[in-house]
């Protein structure tokens, strides 16, 4: 029996702009259950994780801002989505800011040797607390769960590393800080930027990153980030960067992953209906998810 279970983490305390936390519920709107409805024998929505309304606390020694709620919401997080997958469900996480993959990872990892990580966003968000420049966690969820940063986010669910660098892929590039670069460098992380999104093609890009991730992984996560798309076919993200993957790439690179059957769980992120025009980036997310999870146009 094919079951989904969606889970609404609608915490925007990895950055500045309000509105992020609207996200589950625009994405709510734009008709998720519909759309994934006769994908499914069974579908699961779980709500929500609490996340309140607090203040924002930057913490003094490390200059991080939310770090302690993060790390507590993201504990939660963590542990529902560990649960799901007991369940023999496949974990659908709706965000929030990119934080939120700080704990969908901890909970997904647990349950694999060898994850494989699809990172689909204009950022690398490899930043840690010395190499970011705004103090947002959500710029910092890749490199924690690769084992780098504050322990408070690293120890979430008891085990650090999350991932190995050999096992992300990341798609859609085209926003480094330069201790991202050097982070890539080093550790020799698989990339695509929009050079090589544009130089290869779509087609080319999936066909490798599906290949390389088959051969070393037994399970593999896809984050995908809203801002990953061209503002003008996602205008409601917090971080818009020009110059991004369509709304028909990204719909290749959903149907090549279903068609491949590599994906065992996905967040989709940074969805702020504030920013939005009519919805539009919560409706993008639906229509990527369905196509993620096996809708064909034939
Ligand atoms: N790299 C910058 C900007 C950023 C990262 N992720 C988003 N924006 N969405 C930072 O703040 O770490
Ligand atoms: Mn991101
Ligand atoms: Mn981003």
């Amino acid at each position: 029996m094919r079951k989904l279970s969606i889970i609404g983490m609608p915490m925007d305390l990895g950055q500045m702009r309000r509105g992020v936390d609207m996200g589950p519920s625009a994405i709510r709107y734009a008709g998720i259950y519909e759309k994934l409805k006769m994908l499914f024998d069974k579908i699961h929505d779980m709500g929500d994780i609490q996340i309140g309304r607090p203040e924002t606390k930057v913490d003094a020694e490390s200059n991080l801002r939310n770090l302690e709620l993060v790390a507590e919401k993201s504990e939660l997080l963590a542990r529902e989505v560990d649960k799901i997958i007991e369940t023999g469900a496949f974990p659908l996480v709706l965000g929030g800011d990119h934080s939120i993959a700080i704990g969908t990872l901890a909970g997904v990892s647990k349950h694999y040797k060898n994850l494989g990580v699809i990172w689909y966003d204009a950022h690398g968000d490899l930043n840690t607390a010395e190499t970011s420049p705004s103090g947002n966690i959500h710029g910092m969820p890749l490199a924690v769960s690769l084992g780098l940063g504050h322990e408070l986010l690293t120890g979430i669910g008891g085990f650090s590393p999350k991932v190995k660098p050999e096992n992300i892929v990341l798609i859609g590039i085209r926003a480094l800080d330069q201790g991202e670069k050097d982070l890539i460098r080093k550790l020799g992380i698989k990339v695509y930027t929009m050079h090589e999104v544009d130089r290869l093609g779509m087609t080319r890009v999936m066909e490798e990153t599906i290949s390389h991730l088959k051969e070393r992984t037994d399970g593999v996560h896809l984050s995908l980030d809203l801002d990953g798309l061209d503002p003008v076919d996602a205008p409601g993200v917090g971080t818009p960067v020009t110059g991004g993957i369509s709304y028909r790439e990204s719909h290749l690179a959903m149907e090549m992953l279903a068609e491949s059957g590599i994906v065992t769980s996905a967040e989709f992120v940074e969805v702020n209906p504030i920013l939005d025009e009519k919805n539009k980036t919560a409706m993008a997310a639906v229509a990527l998810m369905s196509s993620l999870l096996g809708d064909k146009l034939l």
